[in-house]
Parts: structure tokens; C-alpha cells; sequence
């Protein structure tokens, strides 16, 4: 039997390679997809995802757009990578675009989709979980279908990945950009598994991970691999704000083979105001959550890059 997965992502690099490996897995099946313009424009965003379903899926699928909003935008330089990924080629060859828009917006597609699926539901969020926290507002009832939730998000080192005025630095993104969602989500009985940036920091983009890719852009997918991950950049002397690590990637690997890393339970909540806004702490009568804390970087880089040649 495969898991039934509801894909949320937010039209990044690695939320459209993500996408892409959903496809190839054959271990879960994906009933629905929909876009939060977060670390993305949506118009790209949707496109790309459609192109990426008609090129790898097999049909059955419609993408819903979200309307949510932020709290704290992301930078204009990362939103723009979803256009890039949009006017590859290798999305452009059959020069239409199949899967359809639904007719929803993305909290209620989340809503229908799950109530439409006989099994519970696994959720893979890679972007804020704005959507998820409005769907729960809409229709408390589907938290019983809910089978857990997979989020890239959060962190519980003392560095987060915000580096923005009036910040302190010790929030991870998905959380910074609508910390009320989080602690909405946290507010419920869901079984949360947290990629945090503990396991996505031991990923990074290197260059040894794009040689790899080159040398075997032969495959279809691995070259796809290749050309997207050429639009961002890797780590090389030191990591800036711009480097680029394969958080979501990590993320959805993990719901198809979660061998590869290892998990510990933190009770958590989660900060919304002020300086820190954004923030997980770990406190003792906090809600637990699985914290994706280590990888096998070797084995996880097999794994998607074996994936790809699917
Ligand atoms: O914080 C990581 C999240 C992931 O979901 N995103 C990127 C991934 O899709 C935000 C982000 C943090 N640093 C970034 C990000 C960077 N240097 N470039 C683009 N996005
Ligand atoms: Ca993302």
C-alpha cells in the first residue's frame, strides 16, 4: 500500500526538485499539490509545478494556488528562482501545459483532498504552513484524517537562517515567515516530524554534488538535477546568506525512506512576537515534535540521485 502524501511547497529550487522526486517514488502516491507564494512568485511557481507533473507524473493531479500572505516576506532575489526553473527547456519541449489549476484555493483543496482520500493523509510542507493553519481553522475535523505532518522547518541550534532587520538570527525561514501558522499547527495533536536545519546544514549544494550530476546528465532527471541547481549557489570557502543547502529535498526523502536519519523528541513552541519572532525553544512542557537532528549525506545523495534516474 502507498502512503497517500499531500504535497505544500513554496516554488524554491529544492520544493520543485522536490516535487519532481515525489514522481518517481514508488512509495507514495501524491493526491494533491498546491503553491504558497513564499519563497517564490506564484505565477512561475504554478507553471513550473504543472510542467513538472505533465513532464515526470502520470496524470490525475491539479494544482491548487494559494492566497495567503505573509508576515515577513521573503527577498526578492530568492522569490525570482521560480521563474528560472520555469523557462527550462526540458519544461518547455511539448510547448503546452496540461495539468489543470484547480478551482480552489490551496487551504480548501488541502481540506477537500484530504476528506476525499479513504486512508489518512501524510502532509509534506517545504514552505510555511499558513495554509495548514487555515485549513484548521476552516475544518478542525480533518485533524483525525491527518496521518502526520512532515515539516522543513524550524531549528533548535542557537543560528537560524534569518539574518533580516530587527531580528536576532535565530529563526529558520518557514517559521519567520508566518510564525503564527506554526504555533497554530503546534496547537493541535498532529504528529509533527521537523527537518530542522541540525540535518539540512550537513546537505549543502557542493561542488562535488554538481560534477556528480554533470558527469551523469545522460539521464533525463539527473540532468535535470544538474540544470536546476545550477541557478543557485553552492558552498564552497565559507556559507553566506545566499548558500544553498538541499533543505526540502532532505525533507521528502525522509517520507520515502526514512532510514537515512536519525530522529529525537523535543518538546517545543513556538515564539510569534518580537525579536526572536520565528524561533522553536525547547521547553519541558512544551509539544513534542520528531526532530530530524542527523543524515547519512552520502546515502542521502545516492538515494535522489538514483531517484532521478528513475
Ligand atoms: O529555510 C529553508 C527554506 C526551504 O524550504 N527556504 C529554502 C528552502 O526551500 C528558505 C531559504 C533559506 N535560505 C535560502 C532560502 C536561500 N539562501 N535561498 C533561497 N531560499
Ligand atoms: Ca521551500
Amino acid at each position: 500500500m502507498k502512503k497517500k502524501i499531500y504535497f505544500n511547497h513554496d516554488g524554491g529550487v529544492d520544493d520543485l526538485v522536490s516535487l519532481f522526486l515525489l514522481l518517481k517514488m514508488d512509495t507514495v502516491e501524491l493526491t494533491g499539490v498546491s503553491v504558497i507564494p513564499a519563497d517564490c512568485y506564484l505565477e512561475p511557481a504554478m507553471f513550473a509545478s504543472r510542467k513538472i507533473i505533465d513532464r515526470f507524473g502520470s496524470g490525475g493531479l491539479d494544482v491548487a494556488e494559494s492566497n495567503s500572505r505573509a508576515k515577513n516576506p521573503f527577498p526578492k532575489d530568492w522569490r525570482m528562482h521560480a521563474f528560472y526553473v520555469d523557462a527550462l527547456p526540458i519544461l518547455n519541449e511539448s510547448g503546452k501545459v496540461v495539468t489543470p489549476v484547480a478551482d480552489k484555493p490551496a487551504h480548501l483543496h488541502l481540506i477537500e483532498t484530504i476528506r476525499a482520500t479513504e486512508e489518512k493523509t501524510t502532509l509534506l510542507f517545504t514552505g510555511p504552513l499558513t495554509d495548514l493553519a487555515r485549513a484548521l481553522d476552516e475544518d478542525p475535523e480533518i485533524e483525525e484524517k491527518i496521518e502526520r505532518l512532515v515539516w522543513m522547518g524550524g531549528t533548535f541550534r542557537e543560528a537560524g537562517n534569518v539574518h533580516e532587520p530587527e531580528h536576532d538570527g535565530t529563526a529558520e525561514w518557514n517559521v519567520f515567515w508566518d510564525p503564527e501558522a506554526a504555533a497554530r499547527v503546534w496547537d493541535t495533536s498532529i504528529e509533527i516530524d521537523l527537518v530542522a536545519l541540525e540535518s539540512t546544514n550537513q546537505v549543502p549544494l557542493t561542488l562535488d554534488v554538481r560534477e556528480r550530476w554533470a558527469e551523469e546528465r545522460k539521464y533525463l532527471g539527473v540532468d535535470f538535477l544538474g540544470q536546476c541547481y545550477a541557478m543557485v549557489p553552492p558552498l564552497v570557502h565559507f556559507s553566506t546568506n545566499s548558500t544553498y543547502y538541499l533543505w526540502d529535498v532532505l525533507t521528502t526523502v525522509f517520507v520515502g525512506n526514512p532510514e537515512l536519519v536519525k530522529v529525537q523528541t523535543i518538546n517545543s513552541i513556538v515564539h510569534t512576537d518580537g525579536s526572536s519572532q520565528g524561533r522553536t525553544v525547547e521547553t519541558a512542557d512544551g509539544r513534542p515534535v520528531n526532530v530530524v537532528y542527523d543524515v547519512n549525506r552520502d546515502g542521502f545523495f545516492d538515494y535522489m540521485t538514483e531517484l532521478a534516474k528513475k
